[in-house]
């Protein structure tokens, strides 16, 4: 059984594998759509674009699951920011206004992300039923790392935006949860069967933050996916040892390791949850023998416990398609 549905709700042993980024990127199929559209935004709110994107990983893989072509900063856009994708350098984001922010209509976000419950819904129409659709959202501090220009080269964030405003910045989090859920369920409505958070700076939070900016948020939206039956899996890439607390406390229903965590320590520390991914996405640059040792630690290591085989980060846009084919071959050929 690999339906992903199923496995996270019955916390199932029997396994699944699909890969964080395999719609887009890496695959020719992709990179020639991309080539014919420029805007990374606008092609997200083509509907049959995406939903043609989202499919070329399972016409090609015959992977397990299938997630929706779009990305965590389209409710940044949705909520009057404009977005653009600069070639080498990453998203860039207009200058945050807090006013206006603090002023956007629920009718007004619903219209504008409507090509992506399109995209769903058309997903969905074409998917074998056995087959889970995932949709996801970043998490409201990596939306904020985004929307207030925090990020600095080299991997570091710039505390100083936030300091001293914590009051604001607290409102704003509570207003972006808000607008999450309400994303979330409009795609559950247009036939999502699960739901990923990517808190993909969650390891830049300050220690005495990280209750407030981690824990609450992604607890308050797990609750809602609890509270609409439909299974989330949470991904606060980079925390390490606090994934334990993380787990005790938020509970969602997977929890998505990053190659950081020794896996060995994941088993004996993270209970009652089905685990998700962890290999470092790097292997799949290395010769195939590296790649299979490096998966088989994961497998063995989950053997007799709920396991989802992916990884510990995206795909990288380098990845030869051949490389994933043979390491889903070797999946499946171990279980
Ligand atoms: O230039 C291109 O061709 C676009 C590359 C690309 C793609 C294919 C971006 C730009 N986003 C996406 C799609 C995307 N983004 C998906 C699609 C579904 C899939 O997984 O196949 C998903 C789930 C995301 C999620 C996403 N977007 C995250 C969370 C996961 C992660 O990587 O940590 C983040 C942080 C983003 C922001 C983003 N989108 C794109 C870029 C270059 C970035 C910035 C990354 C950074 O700041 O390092």
């Amino acid at each position: 059984m690999s339906n992903l549905k199923e496995i996270l709700i019955n916390k199932n042993i029997c396994k699944s594998v699909w890969f964080m980024r395999q719609a887009g990127r890496y695959l020719p199929e992709f990179k020639n759509i991309r080539q014919q559209n420029q805007d990374f935004i606008q092609l997200c709110l083509d509907s049959k674009l995406s939903t043609e994107i989202t499919l070329q990983p399972i016409k090609r893989f015959d992977i397990d699951s299938a997630i929706i072509f779009s990305d965590i900063l389209l409710v940044p856009y949705a909520l009057g920011q404009s977005v653009n994708f600069v070639q080498d350098t990453g998203p860039k984001l207009e200058k945050f206004d807090y006013y206006k922010f603090l002023n956007n209509d629920k009718n007004l976000f619903n219209q504008k992300l409507k090509p992506v419950y399109d995209a769903i819904r058309k997903t969905r129409e074409k998917l074998n039923k056995n087959k889970s659709l995932i949709a996801f959202i970043g998490a409201p501090w990596t939306l904020l790392v985004y929307m207030l220009d925090m990020k600095l080269k080299k991997n570091e964030i710039d505390h100083n935006k936030i300091k001293l405003k914590v009051e604001q910045i607290n409102l704003i989090l509570d207003n972006l949860t808000k607008f999450l859920i309400i994303h979330i369920e409009n795609q559950i409505n247009s036939g999502a069967n699960v739901i990923q958070i990517f808190d993909s700076w969650a390891g830049f939070i300050k220690d005495e933050d990280f209750e407030n900016y981690c824990i609450n948020p992604n607890l308050k939206i797990v609750d809602f996916c609890k509270s609409k039956n439909i299974p989330v899996i949470c991904f606060p890439k980079g925390i390490g040892k606090k994934y334990k607390r993380f787990n005790e406390v938020v509970k969602s229903h997977g929890l998505n390791i990053d190659y950081e965590v020794d896996p060995g320590w994941a088993k004996a520390n993270l209970k009652n949850v089905v685990i998700q991914g962890g290999l470092d996405p790097r292997v799949l640059l290395k010769p195939e023998k590296e790649m299979f040792d490096r998966a088989k630690k994961y497998l063995d290591t989950f053997k007799n416990s709920p396991y989802v085989f992916n990884l510990g980060h995206g795909l990288l846009p380098e990845t030869d398609p051949v490389k994933v084919e043979r390491l889903i071959k070797f999946y499946r050929e171990h279980q």
